[in-house]
Order: C-alpha cells, then sequence, then structure tokens
C-alpha cells in the first residue's frame, strides 16, 4: 500500500542526508512538541523550553554557511519548516522567524562585525529575534512605512510602531525596518535600547503556542553599527519575505498531513449506519481530495527547494506555492474538523488547533489576495495592488 501522506513518494526524491535532517526532527516534534502543544495552545505559552533543543538539533538559521550554523540546503530547510509545523505552526513560526527573518538579512546584508556579534549566539538559542515590519494602518502595503529613523551625529533616532509581530516579547534584537531620507533601511534595535517596548498581544485565538507583540520605538537611539549597511529599499524586507515564505510552503503541508492521519484513523473507527464511516463515498472523496491536494503541495515545494538550491527560485514562483499550500492546509484542517463531528471541536483532535493556526499563516507572510495579485502581475505585467 502507498503511503497516505506521501502518495508520489516525495522523501523518495530527497536525498540521503536529507532524509536524516526530516527523520531527526520528525522524532523531535513525536517525542518533544506533540506531547505538550495542546496544552501550551490551551494556556498561551510559548514552549520555550524547547528553544535549547532545536538550537542542538541546528535548526536556528540551517540555511546560513559558517557563524556556527549547519549550512543545510533548502530542501533541507523546507523539511524542518514541515516537521515542526505537523507539531504546531507556532514551532515553526519561531524558526522561521529566527532563521529566515533575523539571521538571514544579518547574514545577507550586515556587516562582519554585526555577523559575529549576533549569528553563533543566534544559531545556539541564546539570542532571539524579532523581525518589524508590519504597522498597525496596514501590513499589506510595506511601502506606507510610518516608522521613522533620522540621523543624529553619529546616531539614528528611531520613532514609530509595529503590529503583529511574532517573538516580540522575547526578542533580544528586532530587525526593525523603518524609513529615512534615503529610503527603508534595516537597524538592529536591542532588548533595554531606551525608550523601546514590546507587549505581548492576549487574548488570541490564532497561535496560542507563539509569542506576537507590537513593538513601540519612542526616540530610541541606535548606534550607526547597527544599521544593516548592505541593503537599501523595500526589497529589504522583501526579501526576507522571499525566505520565510518558501519555508511556509513546507509547512503547512506538515500542519495538513497532521490532520488527514487523524481522519483516516478516525473514519475508519467510527461506526454509523452500521459501517465504519470511512466505507461511506462522500467521506472517501473528501480524504480523497485532501490527498490530492496535499500531493500537488509537496510536488510544488519540492521543485521550489530545487529551484532554490539552484539558484533560479523567483519571488513570483514563491507566491504561487505560498498561496496555494496554504489554502491547501486550511482547507483541509476545517473539513477535518467538520468529519469529526462535535469531536471536532475537541483539544482531543488535532485539527482545530491546526485550523486556527492557519488562519494566521494564510493572513501573515502577505495574505492569500497580495499572493493572487503578485501572480496576476506576473502574468501580465499590470501593477494592481
Ligand atoms: P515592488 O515595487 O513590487 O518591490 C519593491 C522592490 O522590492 C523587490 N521585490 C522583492 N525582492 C525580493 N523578494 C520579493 N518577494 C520581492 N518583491 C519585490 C522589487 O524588485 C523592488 O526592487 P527594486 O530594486 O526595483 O526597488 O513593491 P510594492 O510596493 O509594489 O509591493 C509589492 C507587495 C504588495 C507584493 C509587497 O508590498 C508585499 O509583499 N506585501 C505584503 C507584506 C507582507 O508580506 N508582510 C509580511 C510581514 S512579516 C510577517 O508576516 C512575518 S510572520 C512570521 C511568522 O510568524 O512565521
Ligand atoms: P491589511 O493589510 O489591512 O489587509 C486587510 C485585508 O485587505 C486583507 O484581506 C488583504 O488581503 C486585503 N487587501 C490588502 N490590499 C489589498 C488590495 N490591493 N486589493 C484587495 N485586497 C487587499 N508582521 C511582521 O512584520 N513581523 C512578524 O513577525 C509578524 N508576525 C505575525 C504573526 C501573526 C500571528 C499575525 C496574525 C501577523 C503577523 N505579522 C507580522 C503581520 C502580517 O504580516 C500582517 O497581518 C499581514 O501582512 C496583513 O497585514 P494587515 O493585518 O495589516 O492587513
Amino acid at each position: 500500500m502507498l503511503n497516505p501522506l506521501d502518495l508520489y513518494d516525495v522523501r523518495g526524491l530527497l536525498t540521503e542526508d536529507e532524509r536524516a535532517v526530516q527523520d531527526s526532527v520528525g522524532r523531535f516534534v513525536d517525542e518533544r512538541v506533540l506531547p505538550i502543544i495542546q496544552d501550551c495552545f490551551e494556556k498561551h505559552h510559548f514552549p520555550r523550553e524547547l528553544v535549547q533543543e532545536i538550537a542542538d538539533l541546528g535548526l536556528l538559521g540551517s540555511s546560513i554557511q559558517g557563524y556556527d550554523c549547519a549550512g543545510l540546503n533548502a530542501v533541507s530547510y523546507g523539511l524542518i519548516c514541515q516537521e515542526l509545523e505537523r507539531g504546531d505552526s507556532g514551532v515553526r513560526s519561531f524558526v522561521s522567524v529566527q532563521s529566515s527573518l533575523c539571521m538571514y538579512p544579518i547574514h545577507a546584508f550586515g556587516s562582519e562585525e554585526q555577523k559575529q556579534r549576533w549569528l553563533p549566539d543566534m544559531a545556539r538559542g541564546r539570542k532571539i529575534g524579532c523581525f518589524g515590519l508590519t504597522e498597525p494602518h496596514g501590513g499589506s502595503d510595506p511601502s506606507n512605512m510610518k516608522t521613522r529613523a533620522v540621523k543624529k551625529g553619529g546616531d539614528w533616532v528611531i520613532n514609530g510602531a509595529k503590529m503583529w509581530i511574532t517573538n516580540g516579547a522575547i526578542a533580544d534584537l528586532c530587525i526593525c525596518w523603518a524609513m529615512t531620507d534615503e529610503g527603508i533601511r534595516g537597524f538592529i534595535v536591542e532588548k533595554g535600547m531606551k525608550g523601546f517596548s514590546a507587549p505581548e498581544i492576549e487574548r488570541k485565538f490564532s497561535l496560542r503556542a507563539s509569542v506576537t507583540s507590537s513593538l513601540f520605538f519612542d526616540n530610541v537611539v541606535v548606534p550607526e553599527a547597527n544599521l544593516l549597511p548592505n541593503v537599501k529599499g523595500l526589497k529589504g524586507p522583501l526579501s526576507c519575505l522571499t525566505q520565510a515564505r518558501y519555508g511556509i510552503t513546507w509547512g503547512v503541508i506538515g500542519a495538513a498531513q497532521a490532520c488527514l492521519a487523524q481522519l483516516i484513523d478516525y473514519t475508519k473507527s467510527r461506526e454509523l449506519f452500521g459501517r465504519p464511516l470511512a466505507a461511506t463515498q462522500t467521506i472517501q472523496l473528501r480524504l480523497a481530495e485532501m490527498a490530492r491536494k496535499i500531493t500537488l503541495a509537496q510536488l510544488l515545494s519540492h521543485q521550489l527547494g530545487r529551484l532554490k538550491d539552484a539558484g533560479k527560485m523567483q519571488p513570483s514562483q514563491v507566491s504561487l506555492a505560498k498561496w496555494n499550500n496554504c489554502r491547501m492546509a486550511l482547507d483541509i484542517a476545517r473539513d477535518c474538523r467538520d468529519m469529526l463531528g462535535g469531536s471536532g471541536i475537541s483539544a482531543e483532535y488535532v485539527p482545530i488547533r491546526h485550523a486556527l493556526n492557519l488562519e494566521s499563516v494564510i493572513t501573515y507572510e502577505g495574505t492569500e489576495t497580495i499572493h493572487q495579485l503578485t501572480i496576476g502581475r506576473e502574468l501580465t505585467g499590470i501593477n494592481a495592488f
């Protein structure tokens, strides 16, 4: 029989090293994440106690060569995201932000001094980062940035606010994007700098096992040494998003697989009208639809990863996969919730938690509409934003 979670044997397309990465992260998720994650979600608790183990496995900044990072390829990073999100989107979010949104810009745009100062500690989980791009007045259009950095002598003074920032309240550093006289620039704002605060956003129904915060900058004085010297303009933050969105395309496959795996078991054991639920045609049709969508998503992400490793991946290709795969996972999680009947609202089963998380995942890193319009622009050459 074929593996119901991998009907086209995408695992067979992986190298031995990639399979080893998947297996070790998979074991970590089975043994360390799954036993605690529902409780974390209910208690609105980010499992910070796992950060050291995540770091010891080499999962932070895993694509970076040197600086105590693992130097793995893009497909391996995708598999890391897939396995982590099989546990919970919040755990994958933590790794995405640390790796793609904080370590990546320091590595790609930072000075050698900044890289030496931050990357090894971030790889070891000793320093946690957050990424401040979205502002309260509208995240989809970051070009309309109100947070402002003004040069004063040898320093910069930052004023403004950011909203919905993953890891904010637990972060030691923030990659803060701010408008300057020379366009958008990136700054490393450090915890404890006067005028910088990061209160947690409470009362979320989604990503409850993740920290989400506001950020406030009230005349924060940041030394020139904390300016990312090698990038100017919106392409700075957008190229970080390309890295993180790529990982998300893989991550959400894990969430969908977790839901489908549970539903196959459940529908086989639940008896209604004198036969297992799984013996009815409409239930089989719905399960088959899920397997079809997961298979397509797996092939999409795998090819995207091979393109990325070959240095050929384009941002609009990432948009297509982010749109397709998030929509796929959210639809599957919601449909699995429905097929569980009343049990679908219970914490005993994973689909409701994944569905609630995926409501954020389909929104952050560019909403579905933003990615659709990106494809529209690619096809027509006309900007419809
Ligand atoms: P546009 O004119 O298209 O581009 C400006 C410059 O940027 C370049 N560029 C990109 N570079 C790398 N990667 C990409 N994806 C890029 N997209 C564009 C572009 O070539 C240009 O460069 P240059 O040299 O010509 O100046 O800019 P636009 O203002 O038209 O905006 C386009 C749009 C709407 C697609 C963009 O603003 C966008 O993506 N909006 C969505 C914002 C978003 O995704 N925010 C996410 C915030 S972070 C987050 O959600 C983290 S969640 C983390 C977690 O917990 O996992
Ligand atoms: P808006 O931009 O106000 O959009 C509202 C609606 O309008 C959406 O449906 C959108 O698709 C639609 N829309 C927008 N433009 C158009 C258009 N031209 N045509 C048609 N429809 C349009 N941001 C960070 O910077 N760092 C983080 O770490 C981070 N983490 C997050 C964690 C969570 C849990 C969440 C929920 C968000 C996070 N975000 C983060 C913010 C996220 O990226 C934004 O929420 C997202 O980009 C959308 O911005 P917005 O919420 O302001 O919605």
